[in-house]
């Protein structure tokens, strides 16, 4: 099964341009706890390089674009984002790096709990020894 999970979302537009709504219950595959957005990042600027193990999350790219990279320690998959109407759902226990954002890129994150730095794995190493022991 693919890594790349995507949620398409309803535009709700008209004349002036669209709009999209995000409920809790809705879409959204879990409770919402946290929404957080990365913007400016600077050329050249690579994110990410980390796994969660507990943390759920759907990423939208609301303006610009940027290269996702999505690791299970399985498979590896790459997919550009840079449309506003989809999410992309990361499982816990996904390896993700983020390259080549464009210079107006604001990536949204909603995220199924608060943040916590324990459930952060940023080695890689350590992130393959956890999927091979689980
Ligand atoms: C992820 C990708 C897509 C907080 O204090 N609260 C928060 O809610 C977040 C997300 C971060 N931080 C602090 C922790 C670091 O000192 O902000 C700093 C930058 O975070 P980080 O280096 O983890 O940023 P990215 O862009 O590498 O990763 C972020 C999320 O942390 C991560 O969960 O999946 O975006």
């Amino acid at each position: 099964m693919s890594l790349v999970k995507w949620i398409d979302f309803q535009i709700l537009g008209d004349e002036r341009g669209s709009l999209v709504a995000l409920e809790q219950g809705r879409l959204v595959p879990f409770d919402i706890k946290r929404i957080y957005y990365i913007y400016h990042t600077g050329v050249g600027v690579n994110r990410g390089f980390h796994a969660h193990r507990n943390l759920k999350q759907v990423a939208i790219c609301v303006a610009g674009k940027f290269r996702m990279i999505l690791d299970d320690g399985v498979s590896r998959e790459e997919v550009w984002m840079d449309c506003p109407t989809k999410g992309l759902l990361i499982e816990s226990m996904v390896w993700r790096e983020m390259h080549d954002f464009s210079e107006n890129c604001v990536l949204l994150v909603i995220a199924s709990e608060h943040y916590d730095e324990t459930d952060y794995i940023r080695d890689y190493k350590e992130f393959m020894r956890q999927v091979k022991n689980a």
